[in-house]
């Protein structure tokens, strides 16, 4: 009797799940900030799985800054978390604190946005969208559009995503690949509105008045930046989504309100309810499973004539 009662608590002991609730597992998360809706839905939903899965989440804001990103992860470090994942706000430049968290024996997982790292042993795995192809999408509906406009020409600007981040220079590449197959689509200005409203706004605000040559359409790496620069085309007389078609990219709620009212063309998906998934590859790792390197989250593309059909169905 007595010892199958040992037997029994030798067993309930081993049990992982006795464990998890004995010592619940910490991840240490380092956010890029909260510049759009897209990141908005991404936070909340990482912080939801969290608790859900009895993970004990440490969540650091970097407000898109590189040097509190480092900060946030040296801490990390030397709080001894089990696991580390960020979204990385810029490609470049984490060679060093990658270094450190290997040293200490940490597993670092990417979330979202990819780095350019000398040693990819330096990460376990990345889970994110394919921002080239997200640019492909983007090019390939400008190129339908192309063909339906008169004379078969574009004259495109675009709003780019924060310099130097994974997004912003793998869409930029994605959508020149594609129109480049047609040299009537032109793109007569391109530059940063840091993925938010108020600098998508302000950046087309720049673009209208140069006036050179009329502008046809707009290409903005995400729906905030689309939303600023309708503001600033209704501002200046003309109709966004006529005048200038638009097509941007994320799936936001906020997109579909303005595809619903008529004012942007398309928007290409880009899923931020990565939570549950990460939480899965947080405990995975720890347990040392093996993981895929590379794991892609699959999206489709909206276009406003099906936006007042799928609003309800969004949850982001
Ligand atoms: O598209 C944009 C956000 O990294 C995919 O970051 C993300 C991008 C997203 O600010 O809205």
């Amino acid at each position: 009797m007595k010892l199958a009662r040992r037997a029994l608590l030798a067993a309930a002991l081993s049990l992982p799940a006795f464990h998890a609730l004995a010592a619940p597992l910490v991840l240490g998360f380092s956010q890029v900030g909260a510049e759009s809706e897209w990141r908005s839905a991404n936070t909340a939903s990482i912080k939801q799985a969290a608790k859900e899965a009895g993970i004990t989440l440490k969540f650091a804001d970097a407000q898109q800054k590189q040097e509190n990103q480092v900060k946030a992860l040296r801490s990390f470090i030397a709080q001894k978390v089990d696991v580390i994942a960020f979204s990385p706000v810029v490609e470049s430049g984490w060679d060093t604190v990658l270094k450190e968290a290997k040293a200490a024996g940490i597993p670092v997982i990417l979330t979202d946005r990819a780095v350019r790292v000398a040693d990819p042993s330096l990460y376990v795995t990345f889970i994110g969208s394919d921002f080239v192809e997200e640019g492909r999408k983007a090019g390939r509906w400008a190129l339908e559009r192309a063909a339906k406009a008169p004379g078969g020409a574009l004259n495109i600007v675009e709003l780019q995503g924060t310099v130097g981040s994974a997004p912003a220079l793998d869409r930029k590449r994605g959508f020149e690949e594609i129109i480049k197959a047609n040299p009537k689509l032109q793109i007569l200005r391109s530059q940063s509105g840091e993925f938010t409203r108020a600098k998508g706004k302000e950046v087309m605000e720049a673009f209208l008045k140069a006036r050179d040559k009329k502008i046809d359409l707009l290409y903005a790496h995400n729906d905030d930046m689309a939303i600023g620069a309708i503001q600033a085309i209704e501002e200046a007389g003309l109709k966004p989504g006529q005048d200038i078609a638009i097509v941007s990219i994320d799936g936001v709620r906020g997109a579909f309100e303005a595809m619903k009212a008529g004012k942007l063309n398309v928007t290409i998906e880009c899923n931020p309810l990565l939570g549950p998934q990460l939480m899965q590859l947080a405990r995975d790792v720890v347990a040392k499973k093996p993981v895929d390197k590379r794991i892609t989250v699959t999206e489709s593309v909206f276009t406003a004539d099906v936006a007042a059909q799928e609003l309800p169905k969004r949850k982001y």
